[in-house]
């Protein structure tokens, strides 16, 4: 799932990117949230400019405030609130997997983000400058019963 803006910063969710050292983890909570994420760069999302994203754990990223739902509707939406939903379900992680999130303003994630937008979108000529890597790992569906 990605997402270009006017500043050239992106948000995608790829399994070429991975959690690790340095990633904020969110609390353990059926339909819980990240505190509020001050992007590095402002990301324009069909034509609204926003500073803030939240890592929402039912698989979802909101930007003007943190969400619970865990019931996913069809796309495209006429109004409601602007989401990015690459794994929008009931998700657990009371129990088992992690749920954290990372942004990077240099180094290889850039590059690979760089490589991978030009790849599938060669119309673009894109160049990273922020990326934001959020990961759902290994996360159960509710109820956790283990
Ligand atoms: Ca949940």
């Amino acid at each position: 799932v990605l997402s270009k803006n006017i500043f050239k910063s992106f948000i995608c969710t790829h399994t070429q990117f991975r959690f690790g050292p340095g990633d904020t983890v969110n609390a353990l909570s059926d339909d819980g949230t990240s505190s509020a994420i001050s992007l590095l760069r402002p990301f324009v999302f069909f034509g609204r400019t926003y500073n803030t994203i939240y890592v929402n754990n039912n698989g979802h990223l909101t930007f003007d405030q943190p969400w619970y739902s865990y019931i996913p509707y069809q796309f495209p939406t006429s109004g409601g609130r602007d989401i990015i939903a690459p794994f929008w379900t009931d998700l657990d992680n009371r129990n088992n997997g992690v749920i954290s999130y990372k942004q990077y303003s240099s180094g290889s994630v850039l590059t690979q983000a760089t490589q991978n937008i030009n790849q599938y979108f060669p119309q673009l000529q894109f160049t990273a400058t922020s990326v934001l890597v959020a990961t759902w790992d290994r996360i159960a569906y509710y109820p956790v019963s283990v």
